[in-house]
């Protein structure tokens, strides 16, 4: 019979394709590591950290969070004897190479906090990207509030910038 053999393909296709289009997202650009830092009552910001590989090169263009007011790209680096902390209008991901966002360098700096950021939450976090060809994408995380990233020692946790 021609119609549901027909019909077992349609399913396998949507099947296949609906596989594909969820592999190819997460191929993009690989996160791993997230984690936002836990602020404590009348705290206005803070930061969110995370390592982000690009299979292709694409440049980080944008953050954005319904928890802040204000969500930039930071870089912070010692000018002369000067911690210095700016914002970036892009921050570049060349291919297959693996960018630190960590405390001490690049960060997501999340200003003008509506609500305290509660140690083992999860805050919606969207990072906006441009590839080479100037398309955009955007990629939505969860990222989990913490006071040390995940993994670290108390002891690495202390050493401040
Ligand atoms: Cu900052």
């Amino acid at each position: 019979m021609k119609f549901p053999t027909l019909l077992k393909t349609a399913v396998a296709l949507a099947m296949a394709s609906a596989c594909m289009a969820a592999l190819a997202q997460a191929a993009a650009v690989k996160v791993e590591g997230a984690w936002a830092r836990a602020t404590v009552q009348g705290q206005r910001g803070t930061g969110a950290f995370m390592s982000l590989t690009s299979k292709d090169a694409t440049q980080l263009v944008g953050v954005t969070t319904p928890v802040a007011g204000v969500a930039e790209v930071h870089e912070m680096k010692m000018v002369g004897d000067v911690m210095k902390m700016r914002a970036l209008p892009l921050l570049d991901l060349p291919a297959g190479k693996k960018v630190e966002l960590k405390p001490g360098g690049y960060h997501l700096m999340l200003m003008d906090l509506k609500a305290p950021l509660a140690k083992d939450s999860t805050i919606p976090v969207t990072l906006l990207f441009k590839d080479a060809k100037g398309v955009e994408s955007r990629l939505e995380l969860k990222l989990p509030v913490a006071t040390v990233a995940p993994g670290a020692t108390a002891a690495t946790a202390e050493h401040k910038h």
